[in-house]
């Protein structure tokens, strides 16, 4: 019983929250470097407010970063210390192709991710490569509009072919797009979209929602083709919607806030749109743009595993006066009375991890992968820069034992669990360096200031024996 021998315990990070080295090695811009801390990045990820340079005035995070650049074999390392079977981690598109558009690739980017993942292999840990996490070349973005654009298929196939031709024997877990629903609340993230005043913003999104579930399937069968020992992944940003009370029209509303979601996951997993979101995109006046071909590829070519991220549950209501809203910007939420949250505002619901697993178990039937979970939060590291983090243990422990639960008692095949931010990084949503994930500290504030030295926090034994028993000892 308990998790299966071969369990991916694990960490993850995404590039550009982690990377640094923005100009390095012949790196291109990518919509990622140039979002901003502060107010303006809000307007500017969910594509209201454009912003395609840098600017004077505004801090961008992403161009330092935790400079993993230049410190992955030390990073590296410590996963390794801590037990790691698995790293998941982001290419940087433009690493590989600076403008996107390209014919050949960038050599010193492939040299990059290869020496980065011989490393992770002389520790026999297992490379999990999300192929975009929230990047897409600047020059695609000026040039052709982002993903609102047929022609980013072929880019992203480009990409694709090249990865998988130069990395074959050295990764085998692929995914091909992060959160890929977080489309429809980041689009400027999720798919380099900025919108025009007199735009029809449902009907560009979802046409872009098109064009990645093509740029998916495509990616899986490349994938397939190139090396059949390749596993490849959707990524849904989850968390399910709990109706606010029993009233019928309260539990449809969280029904049809949970398929906003699942839409994606459908297509990538059953191979078709399904019929609710036919519908619906009818009655909006939405008119996706989709060939023969296209459905013909959906169909044939669906994912081999289910992951997702996990951090807070949601909840629905139909009433107005129950309008009490968490902080949790992107993902706002009506209060749950019955839930603690976050310093940032994020529900926390362990048991909710156990009733999203066996939704998305039930749904697809597929094996899953917990890619993302975790406690942002602020640590005061004492004189030795030591983080004596119990409150992270605490989430992680909890979520854990919910995961455990789900595979123990309800039978639900699970491959691995990689926590969030497994080492200090820029956050996604906010910018902040000191809303923080890691089981490493990594000297470095807000305003880009700091030494960048690694600590290992309390958690960080914590988690070693957690896989060293195989998540018996938690
Ligand atoms: P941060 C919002 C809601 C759920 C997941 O988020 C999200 C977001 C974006 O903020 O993104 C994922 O850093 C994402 C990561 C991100 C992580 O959650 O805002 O895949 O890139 O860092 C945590 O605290």
């Amino acid at each position: 019983m308990g998790f299966r021998k071969d369990f991916l315990w694990g960490g993850a990070t995404a590039a550009n929250q982690c990377e640094g080295g923005y100009n390095a090695g012949g790196r291109g811009l990518a919509n990622v470097d140039v979002v901003p801390v502060g107010e303006d990045r809000f307007p500017i990820i969910t594509g209201q407010k454009k912003m395609l340079d840098f600017e004077p005035g505004y801090f961008y995070p992403a161009k330092e970063a935790i400079d993993m650049y230049h410190h992955y074999k030390e990073d590296i390392k410590l996963f390794a210390e801590m037990g790691f079977k698995t790293y998941r981690l982001s290419i940087a598109w433009t690493r590989i192709f600076p403008n996107g558009d390209e014919a050949e690739p960038n050599e010193q980017g492939l040299a990059f991710y290869e020496d980065l993942f011989k490393t992770c292999k002389s520790y026999g840990i297992e490379p999990l490569v999300t192929i975009t996490h929230f990047d897409c070349p600047i020059h695609l973005i000026k040039e052709y509009g982002g993903w609102r654009n047929r022609k980013m298929i072929d880019f992203y196939e480009n990409l694709v072919r090249t990865l998988f031709t130069r990395y074959q024997g050295l990764v085998k877990y692929w995914l091909t797009f992060n959160e890929i629903n977080m489309i429809l609340h980041a689009p400027f993230m999720g798919a380099g979209l900025v919108f025009e005043e007199d735009e029809d913003e449902t009907q560009v999104k979802y046409q872009a929602s098109h064009h990645e579930l093509v740029a998916s399937a495509l990616a899986t069968k490349i994938a397939h083709e190139i090396d059949p020992e390749n596993q490849v992944g959707c990524m849904l940003a989850a968390g399910l919607n709990y109706p606010y009370s029993c009233k019928p029209e309260d539990v449809f509303a969280a029904q049809e806030k949970d398929r906003e979601n699942y839409f994606f996951i459908d297509v990538q997993s059953r191979g078709a749109y399904p019929n609710y979101a036919l519908k619906q995109l009818e009655r909006e006046g939405v008119k996706i743009e989709m060939t023969e071909e296209d459905l013909a590829l959906l169909k044939a070519h669906t994912v081999d595993f289910i992951s997702f991220s996990y951090y807070a549950s949601r909840v629905v209501t139909t009433d107005p006066k129950l309008n009490e809203q968490t902080e949790g910007n992107i993902f706002a939420s009506v209060k749950n009375p019955y839930l603690e949250a976050s310093e940032w505002g994020w529900q926390i619901d362990p048991l909710g991890l156990r009733t999203t697993m066996n939704a998305l178990y039930d749904r697809y039937q597929k094996p899953l992968f917990i890619v993302e979970n975790g406690l942002g939060a602020v640590d005061t590291p004492d004189g030795e820069g030591y983080v004596e983090d119990d409150y992270r243990i605490d989430y992680l422990r909890e979520h854990i034992k919910a995961m455990k639960d789900a595979v123990e008692l309800d039978g639900v095949d699970l491959l691995g669990y990689t926590s969030w931010g497994c080492i200090d990084l820029v956050s996604a949503g906010t910018g902040e360096m000191k809303k923080r994930y890691g089981f490493i500290y990594v000297d470095r504030d807000n305003e880009g200031k700091g030494t960048l030295k690694r600590t290992k926090k309390k958690s960080f034994d914590w988690y070693k024996q957690v896989i060293a028993s195989n998540g018996e000892n938690l």
